[in-house]
This record gives C-alpha cells, structure tokens and sequence, in this order.
C-alpha cells in the first residue's frame, strides 16, 4: 500500500503535510476532502473520528492525525535528507519546540478569526472575535520573527519540516486582513522564498485543483471511498 494523505480544502493546514511528502520524496498519494461537509462526515470519522484534515495513511495502515505527529513521523524518514533531526539531539528538540509553536500559538491565533468569517457573526460578536484574533495573530507574528532573526529557515541553515508547516499556515493573514507581513521582514523574507518552491507551488495547484507538477513522489489522487475501500482490505 502507498501511503496516503487526507488533506482539506478549501486551504486546510494539511498544506503543510503535503509540502512535507513532496519534499520527502517516498511515493505518496492524496484524498482530497472537503471541509466541512466530508470532513465531517461518518465516513470520512472512521479515519479520523475528530473530524479533521490532515490524517496520513501510512503504508502499512496505520492512521496518523494532528499535524505534528505526522510531521515527525515524516521527519523521521527525513534526517538523512535533512528535513529533521534524530530524537534525542539538540536539533530535533529545537524543532519540536518550533512546531509545537507553529501548531499551538501560530495555528490558534486565527481560531477567532476563521470562527467569525465561517460562521457568519455579525455585530459586537464579529467585532470581539476580529479584535482577539487580531491581536493573537500580530502577537504569533511578533514572537515567530524574533524566531527567526536573520536566519536562512526557522531553524538555521537547514530547511526543515517546520518550514513546510509555517507556509501552510503564514498564507491564512490573505483571508483575514488582520496584520500587513511587511511589517515582520524577516516572515516576509521566508513567506516569499517559500511560495517559490516547487512543492510549495504543487500543494497550491493540488489545492486549486489545478494539474500539479510533483517534483518528487506523488502517485495521484484517490477518492475517499478508494481510500476507505484499501483500508478494509488492510484491516
Ligand atoms: N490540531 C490539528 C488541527 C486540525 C484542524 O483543525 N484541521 C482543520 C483544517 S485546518 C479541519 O479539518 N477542520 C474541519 C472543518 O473545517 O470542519 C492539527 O494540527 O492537525
């Protein structure tokens, strides 16, 4: 079996996982689902019972969700190429640490945000959830710069997972006009370095629908009842 990755559209945090198996290289395929009709459905519960994107199929069936785990899982086939670094060392707590970050602070900081524009609020409740996340948004942006300073990746020299992660997420400010990335250069400076991968470029046109260029392992698509039919059989 060919491990498979879940991912949400319209512009889920799965980009990140995707980023993340084009950059891996081992053969994957994508079922695509959207949100928040399938993903909420009992069909789509039975790989992921909360009911959210990103879960990964491995190849051996297991199934794998919360971003974070399955990005080191990923990672851990990743260290030889660089896009992770053996537990136990300095290096992989260091980028534990960032994306434990990235998927806590980073993620949640456009909770309020995507909660007032996907369920319609309107007067002092809009405005309450636009100002808290506004803030949680700006304050997320002003830690992660300090992060990162005038280093090449968030974590140095080397382009690491929590790269993959943050372009997943940095691009949400385009639907919620809360803080003008400009004003954090150093974001700026790896947002647009990161939106000229190939990858990066891929996971859009995967989202979008649109043909994408795989620059490494990508197999095709399969329907989410493909999907559910191969687990069975594993089962
Ligand atoms: N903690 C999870 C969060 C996953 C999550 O919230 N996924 C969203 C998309 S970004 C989702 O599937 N939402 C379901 C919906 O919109 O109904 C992770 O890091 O993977």
């Amino acid at each position: 079996m060919i491990q498979t990755l879940m991912y949400g559209v319209p512009s889920g945090c799965s980009f990140g996982s995707i980023v993340a198996l084009e950059w891996l290289g081992e053969p994957y395929r994508l079922c695509r689902i959207e949100m928040p009709a399938i993903v909420t459905s009992d069909a789509y519960r039975t790989i992921n019972p909360v009911g959210e994107t990103p879960t990964l199929v491995t190849a051996t069936g297991e199934r794998i969700s919360e971003s974070m785990a399955i990005l080191n899982h990923l990672g851990a086939r990743g260290i030889g190429k660089g896009l992770s670094f053996a537990q136990g060392t300095a290096g992989f707590d260091r980028l534990n640490q960032m994306l434990a970050f990235l998927t806590t602070s980073f993620f949640a900081a456009f909770g309020p945000l995507w909660y007032a524009l996907e369920h319609g609020a309107e007067g002092p409740d809009k405005d309450v959830l636009r100002a808290y996340g506004a803030a949680q948004v700006a304050k997320a942006h002003a830690n992660l710069e300090a992060m990162l300073g005038d280093k090449q990746w968030l974590l140095g020299d080397q382009r690491t997972l929590a790269d993959a992660y943050f372009i997943g997420i940095a691009r949400w400010t385009k639907y919620h006009d809360v803080v003008d990335r400009r004003d954090y250069p150093s974001l700026q400076r790896l947002f647009e370095k990161l939106e000229a991968d190939p990858a990066v470029r891929f996971a859009h046109a995967i989202e979008r629908g649109e043909t994408a260029i795989s620059t490494r392992g990508f197999k095709g698509e399969i329907s989410l009842d493909d999907a559910l039919r191969q687990q069975a059989l594993a089962a």
